[in-house]
Protein backbone atom coordinates (compact mmCIF):
# COMPACT_ATOMS: atom_id res chain seq x y z
CA UNK A 1 0.00 0.00 0.00
CA UNK A 2 2.55 2.60 1.06
CA UNK A 3 4.28 1.64 -1.86
CA UNK A 4 1.66 2.23 -4.14
CA UNK A 5 1.50 5.51 -2.82
CA UNK A 6 5.01 6.27 -3.11
CA UNK A 7 4.84 5.63 -6.89
CA UNK A 8 1.55 7.56 -7.16
CA UNK A 9 3.34 10.54 -5.57
CA UNK A 10 6.93 9.66 -7.82
CA UNK A 11 4.52 9.85 -11.01
CA UNK A 12 2.84 13.35 -9.76
CA UNK A 13 5.75 15.01 -9.24
CA UNK A 14 7.69 13.68 -12.58
CA UNK A 15 4.15 14.89 -14.34
CA UNK A 16 4.04 18.35 -12.75
CA UNK A 17 8.08 18.54 -13.56
CA UNK A 18 7.64 17.65 -17.22
CA UNK A 19 4.53 20.40 -17.75
CA UNK A 20 7.65 22.69 -17.39
CA UNK A 21 5.55 24.92 -15.35
CA UNK A 22 6.44 26.29 -11.52
CA UNK A 23 3.62 26.60 -9.39
CA UNK A 24 3.49 29.93 -7.48
CA UNK A 25 4.93 29.61 -4.16
CA UNK A 26 1.03 30.84 -2.09
CA UNK A 27 -1.32 29.19 -4.41
CA UNK A 28 -2.95 28.09 -1.92
CA UNK A 29 -3.46 31.20 -0.55
CA UNK A 30 -7.62 32.70 -1.12
CA UNK A 31 -8.40 36.35 -0.91
CA UNK A 32 -12.04 37.43 -1.00
CA UNK A 33 -12.32 40.64 -2.70
CA UNK A 34 -15.36 43.06 -2.69
CA UNK A 35 -15.25 45.69 -5.10
CA UNK A 36 -17.65 48.61 -4.84
CA UNK A 37 -18.97 49.02 -8.10
CA UNK A 38 -18.18 50.20 -11.84
CA UNK A 39 -18.92 53.46 -11.59
CA UNK A 40 -15.69 55.17 -13.19
CA UNK A 41 -12.45 54.26 -15.24
CA UNK A 42 -10.64 54.46 -12.14
CA UNK A 43 -12.62 51.96 -10.45
CA UNK A 44 -12.33 50.13 -13.87
CA UNK A 45 -8.64 50.11 -14.03
CA UNK A 46 -8.51 48.89 -10.17
CA UNK A 47 -10.53 46.05 -10.56
CA UNK A 48 -8.33 44.78 -13.44
CA UNK A 49 -5.15 46.03 -11.61
CA UNK A 50 -6.25 43.91 -8.65
CA UNK A 51 -7.10 40.44 -10.86
CA UNK A 52 -3.74 41.03 -12.67
CA UNK A 53 -2.06 41.45 -9.43
CA UNK A 54 -3.66 37.85 -8.21
CA UNK A 55 -2.82 36.09 -11.03
CA UNK A 56 1.09 37.58 -10.79
CA UNK A 57 1.68 37.11 -7.52
CA UNK A 58 -0.64 33.16 -7.36
CA UNK A 59 -2.94 34.27 -5.47
CA UNK A 60 -6.73 32.88 -6.02
CA UNK A 61 -8.95 35.59 -6.17
CA UNK A 62 -13.22 35.75 -5.58
CA UNK A 63 -14.58 38.83 -6.95
CA UNK A 64 -17.66 40.06 -6.43
CA UNK A 65 -18.99 43.35 -7.53
CA UNK A 66 -21.38 45.46 -5.28
CA UNK A 67 -22.21 47.75 -8.32
CA UNK A 68 -22.63 51.05 -5.97
CA UNK A 69 -24.98 49.02 -3.64
CA UNK A 70 -23.77 48.93 0.25
CA UNK A 71 -25.85 45.92 0.79
CA UNK A 72 -24.20 44.27 -1.78
CA UNK A 73 -20.85 44.91 -0.64
CA UNK A 74 -22.21 43.57 3.16
CA UNK A 75 -23.79 40.10 1.13
CA UNK A 76 -20.30 39.20 -0.47
CA UNK A 77 -18.27 39.66 2.58
CA UNK A 78 -20.81 37.55 4.60
CA UNK A 79 -19.91 34.73 1.35
CA UNK A 80 -16.65 35.00 1.72
CA UNK A 81 -16.81 34.53 5.36
CA UNK A 82 -19.14 31.10 4.50
CA UNK A 83 -16.44 30.36 2.31
CA UNK A 84 -13.47 31.15 4.77
CA UNK A 85 -11.10 32.70 2.75
CA UNK A 86 -7.68 33.37 4.28
CA UNK A 87 -8.08 36.95 3.68
CA UNK A 88 -10.90 39.70 2.72
CA UNK A 89 -9.91 42.99 1.36
CA UNK A 90 -12.61 45.53 -0.07
CA UNK A 91 -12.78 49.06 -1.26
CA UNK A 92 -15.86 50.31 1.17
CA UNK A 93 -18.28 52.50 -0.72
CA UNK A 94 -18.82 54.73 2.50
CA UNK A 95 -17.54 54.86 5.96
CA UNK A 96 -20.56 53.83 8.27
CA UNK A 97 -22.64 50.56 8.52
CA UNK A 98 -19.37 47.90 8.96
CA UNK A 99 -19.38 47.06 12.65
CA UNK A 100 -21.99 43.94 12.28
CA UNK A 101 -20.26 42.06 9.49
CA UNK A 102 -16.92 42.59 10.38
CA UNK A 103 -17.23 41.73 13.80
CA UNK A 104 -18.61 38.49 12.31
CA UNK A 105 -15.10 38.50 10.05
CA UNK A 106 -13.32 38.79 13.29
CA UNK A 107 -15.27 35.64 14.95
CA UNK A 108 -14.38 33.73 12.32
CA UNK A 109 -11.02 34.84 12.64
CA UNK A 110 -10.38 36.31 9.08
CA UNK A 111 -8.15 39.23 8.65
CA UNK A 112 -9.96 42.04 7.24
CA UNK A 113 -7.65 44.59 4.78
CA UNK A 114 -9.24 47.86 3.64
CA UNK A 115 -8.22 49.33 0.01
CA UNK A 116 -8.97 52.99 -1.25
CA UNK A 117 -11.65 53.72 0.93
CA UNK A 118 -12.01 53.58 4.94
CA UNK A 119 -14.81 53.17 7.55
CA UNK A 120 -15.72 54.37 10.43
CA UNK A 121 -16.02 51.50 13.44
CA UNK A 122 -16.34 51.30 17.15
CA UNK A 123 -14.00 49.19 17.37
CA UNK A 124 -10.56 49.38 15.36
CA UNK A 125 -9.26 45.98 15.74
CA UNK A 126 -11.78 44.95 13.12
CA UNK A 127 -9.54 45.75 10.25
CA UNK A 128 -6.07 45.50 9.99
CA UNK A 129 -4.89 47.84 8.47
CA UNK A 130 -5.64 50.29 5.03
CA UNK A 131 -3.94 50.56 1.76
CA UNK A 132 -4.45 53.63 -0.83
CA UNK A 133 -4.21 57.23 -1.50
CA UNK A 134 -4.10 60.06 0.92
CA UNK A 135 -7.16 61.96 0.18
CA UNK A 136 -6.82 65.03 2.34
CA UNK A 137 -3.55 65.43 0.98
CA UNK A 138 -4.95 65.27 -2.75
CA UNK A 139 -7.87 68.00 -1.76
CA UNK A 140 -4.27 70.16 -0.30
CA UNK A 141 -2.61 70.22 -3.89
CA UNK A 142 -5.99 71.21 -5.33
CA UNK A 143 -5.90 73.92 -3.13
CA UNK A 144 -2.30 74.56 -3.75
CA UNK A 145 -2.85 74.55 -7.12
CA UNK A 146 -5.31 77.34 -6.66
CA UNK A 147 -3.52 79.46 -4.69
CA UNK A 148 -0.83 79.61 -7.53
CA UNK A 149 -3.42 79.85 -10.79
CA UNK A 150 -5.57 82.38 -8.61
CA UNK A 151 -2.17 84.77 -6.78
CA UNK A 152 -3.15 88.18 -5.74
CA UNK A 153 -7.42 87.52 -7.12
CA UNK A 154 -9.13 89.15 -4.05
CA UNK A 155 -12.57 87.36 -4.90
CA UNK A 156 -13.02 83.57 -6.56
CA UNK A 157 -16.46 81.99 -6.97
CA UNK A 158 -15.66 78.10 -7.05
CA UNK A 159 -18.07 75.27 -7.48
CA UNK A 160 -17.55 72.37 -5.84
CA UNK A 161 -18.47 68.81 -7.66
CA UNK A 162 -18.14 66.26 -5.07
CA UNK A 163 -18.06 62.73 -4.95
CA UNK A 164 -20.45 60.04 -2.76
CA UNK A 165 -21.97 61.30 0.03
CA UNK A 166 -20.50 59.52 3.35
CA UNK A 167 -17.25 58.10 1.26
CA UNK A 168 -14.12 58.84 2.41
CA UNK A 169 -12.29 60.55 -1.20
CA UNK A 170 -15.40 63.12 -1.34
CA UNK A 171 -14.80 64.26 2.70
CA UNK A 172 -11.17 63.70 2.59
CA UNK A 173 -10.69 65.85 -0.64
CA UNK A 174 -13.77 68.57 0.24
CA UNK A 175 -11.61 69.12 3.78
CA UNK A 176 -8.04 69.43 1.95
CA UNK A 177 -8.82 71.92 -0.38
CA UNK A 178 -10.96 73.94 2.25
CA UNK A 179 -8.14 73.98 4.67
CA UNK A 180 -6.12 75.37 1.90
CA UNK A 181 -7.83 78.31 0.23
CA UNK A 182 -9.23 79.44 4.30
CA UNK A 183 -6.09 81.49 3.63
CA UNK A 184 -7.96 83.37 1.19
CA UNK A 185 -11.00 85.07 2.70
CA UNK A 186 -12.48 86.09 -0.34
CA UNK A 187 -13.02 82.62 -1.70
CA UNK A 188 -15.85 80.85 -1.69
CA UNK A 189 -16.89 77.82 -2.55
CA UNK A 190 -20.36 79.47 -3.50
CA UNK A 191 -22.23 75.66 -4.64
CA UNK A 192 -21.19 72.50 -3.57
CA UNK A 193 -23.42 69.22 -4.78
CA UNK A 194 -22.81 65.25 -5.25
CA UNK A 195 -22.12 63.74 -8.45
CA UNK A 196 -21.49 60.43 -6.79
CA UNK A 197 -18.56 59.89 -8.98
CA UNK A 198 -20.57 58.96 -12.24
CA UNK A 199 -19.98 61.10 -15.63
CA UNK A 200 -24.01 61.64 -16.12
CA UNK A 201 -24.13 63.42 -12.68
CA UNK A 202 -21.36 65.13 -13.12
CA UNK A 203 -23.22 66.84 -16.19
CA UNK A 204 -26.20 66.91 -14.25
CA UNK A 205 -24.75 68.85 -11.42
CA UNK A 206 -23.07 71.63 -14.02
CA UNK A 207 -26.00 71.93 -16.41
CA UNK A 208 -28.21 72.97 -13.23
CA UNK A 209 -25.68 75.05 -11.85
CA UNK A 210 -25.04 76.76 -15.19
CA UNK A 211 -29.14 77.44 -15.63
CA UNK A 212 -28.52 79.41 -12.08
CA UNK A 213 -24.96 81.54 -12.20
CA UNK A 214 -22.92 81.89 -14.81
CA UNK A 215 -19.84 83.78 -12.89
CA UNK A 216 -18.12 80.47 -11.91
CA UNK A 217 -14.34 80.88 -11.68
CA UNK A 218 -13.70 77.64 -10.81
CA UNK A 219 -15.05 74.14 -10.96
CA UNK A 220 -13.01 71.49 -8.37
CA UNK A 221 -14.42 68.36 -8.97
CA UNK A 222 -13.65 65.42 -6.75
CA UNK A 223 -12.84 62.77 -10.16
CA UNK A 224 -12.43 62.69 -13.63
CA UNK A 225 -15.76 60.77 -14.28
CA UNK A 226 -17.29 63.72 -12.86
CA UNK A 227 -15.04 66.24 -14.80
CA UNK A 228 -15.42 65.04 -18.13
CA UNK A 229 -19.21 65.56 -18.24
CA UNK A 230 -18.69 68.54 -16.41
CA UNK A 231 -17.01 69.96 -19.32
CA UNK A 232 -19.82 68.72 -21.36
CA UNK A 233 -22.22 70.75 -19.29
CA UNK A 234 -20.09 73.70 -19.77
CA UNK A 235 -19.50 73.92 -23.37
CA UNK A 236 -23.23 73.30 -24.16
CA UNK A 237 -23.63 76.42 -22.07
CA UNK A 238 -21.05 78.16 -24.53
CA UNK A 239 -18.09 78.82 -22.54
CA UNK A 240 -14.73 77.90 -22.45
CA UNK A 241 -13.00 74.94 -19.90
CA UNK A 242 -10.00 75.81 -18.67
CA UNK A 243 -10.25 79.50 -20.02
CA UNK A 244 -13.42 80.78 -19.01
CA UNK A 245 -13.39 78.51 -16.11
CA UNK A 246 -10.40 76.66 -14.29
CA UNK A 247 -10.69 73.01 -14.04
CA UNK A 248 -9.52 71.00 -11.10
CA UNK A 249 -9.80 67.28 -11.04
CA UNK A 250 -8.41 64.20 -9.50
CA UNK A 251 -7.41 60.62 -10.22
CA UNK A 252 -5.63 61.03 -13.77
CA UNK A 253 -7.16 58.87 -16.20
CA UNK A 254 -5.90 59.22 -19.00
CA UNK A 255 -9.23 60.94 -20.55
CA UNK A 256 -8.13 63.67 -18.61
CA UNK A 257 -4.78 64.01 -19.43
CA UNK A 258 -5.57 64.79 -23.37
CA UNK A 259 -7.87 67.21 -21.76
CA UNK A 260 -5.38 69.20 -19.82
CA UNK A 261 -2.90 68.56 -23.14
CA UNK A 262 -5.62 70.72 -25.09
CA UNK A 263 -5.96 73.01 -22.19
CA UNK A 264 -9.30 72.44 -21.26
CA UNK A 265 -8.04 71.38 -17.69
CA UNK A 266 -6.02 73.29 -15.55
CA UNK A 267 -5.12 70.78 -13.43
CA UNK A 268 -5.36 66.89 -12.57
CA UNK A 269 -4.33 65.72 -9.25
CA UNK A 270 -2.87 62.15 -9.55
CA UNK A 271 -5.11 59.42 -7.58
CA UNK A 272 -3.36 55.81 -8.81
CA UNK A 273 -5.93 52.86 -8.97
CA UNK A 274 -3.12 50.65 -9.48
CA UNK A 275 -2.40 49.46 -5.79
CA UNK A 276 -3.07 45.50 -6.53
CA UNK A 277 0.54 44.77 -5.76
CA UNK A 278 0.47 46.62 -2.19
CA UNK A 279 -3.01 44.70 -1.47
CA UNK A 280 -1.41 41.02 -2.85
CA UNK A 281 1.45 41.82 -0.59
CA UNK A 282 0.03 42.43 2.46
CA UNK A 283 -2.57 39.75 2.15
CA UNK A 284 0.14 36.77 1.95
CA UNK A 285 1.50 38.52 5.09
CA UNK A 286 -1.39 38.82 6.90
CA UNK A 287 -2.37 35.31 5.83
CA UNK A 288 1.04 34.60 7.32
CA UNK A 289 -0.15 35.36 10.61
CA UNK A 290 1.95 38.70 10.48
CA UNK A 291 1.69 42.41 11.20
CA UNK A 292 0.87 45.42 8.74
CA UNK A 293 1.17 48.99 9.03
CA UNK A 294 -1.89 50.19 9.88
CA UNK A 295 -1.80 53.04 6.96
CA UNK A 296 -0.20 52.15 3.57
CA UNK A 297 0.05 55.11 1.32
CA UNK A 298 0.51 54.81 -2.34
CA UNK A 299 2.72 57.70 -4.22
CA UNK A 300 1.23 60.34 -6.49
CA UNK A 301 1.99 63.36 -8.05
CA UNK A 302 0.10 66.54 -9.58
CA UNK A 303 -0.09 67.36 -13.36
CA UNK A 304 -0.96 70.86 -14.20
CA UNK A 305 -0.72 73.47 -16.96
CA UNK A 306 3.02 74.76 -15.97
CA UNK A 307 4.63 70.94 -16.68
CA UNK A 308 6.62 70.91 -19.59
CA UNK A 309 6.50 67.98 -21.73
CA UNK A 310 3.67 66.59 -20.98
CA UNK A 311 3.08 64.61 -24.24
CA UNK A 312 6.28 62.57 -23.08
CA UNK A 313 3.84 60.79 -20.14
CA UNK A 314 4.07 57.28 -20.84
CA UNK A 315 0.31 56.25 -21.18
CA UNK A 316 -1.76 56.16 -17.68
CA UNK A 317 -3.02 52.55 -18.24
CA UNK A 318 -6.51 53.57 -16.73
O1 LIG B 1 -11.37 59.02 -7.24
C1 LIG B 1 -13.13 57.80 -8.21
C2 LIG B 1 -13.74 56.51 -7.88
O2 LIG B 1 -12.30 55.90 -4.15
C3 LIG B 1 -10.37 57.01 -4.87
O3 LIG B 1 -13.60 56.42 -6.48
C4 LIG B 1 -11.62 56.35 -5.26
C5 LIG B 1 -12.52 57.21 -6.09
C6 LIG B 1 -11.92 57.76 -7.37
O4 LIG B 1 -14.96 56.32 -8.37
O5 LIG B 1 -12.91 57.98 -9.57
Amino acid sequence: MKRMALCMLALVLLLSGCSGRQEPESSSLIVGFAQLGSESGWRVGNTEDIRRAAEEAGVQLILKNADQKQENQIKALRSFISLQVDVIAFSPIVEDGWDNVLTEAKQAGIPVLLTDRKINVEDENLFAGFVGSDFLEEGRDAGRFLLQKMAGKQDVRIVEIAGTIGSTPAGERADGFREIIAEQPGWQVVHSVSGDFLRSKGKECMSNILDEVQDIDVMFSHNDAMTLGAIEAIEQAGLNPGKDIVIITVDGEQGAIDLLMQGKINCVVECTPLIGDLIMQLSKKLAAGEAIPRITHSSERVFSEYDENLEHLPARGY
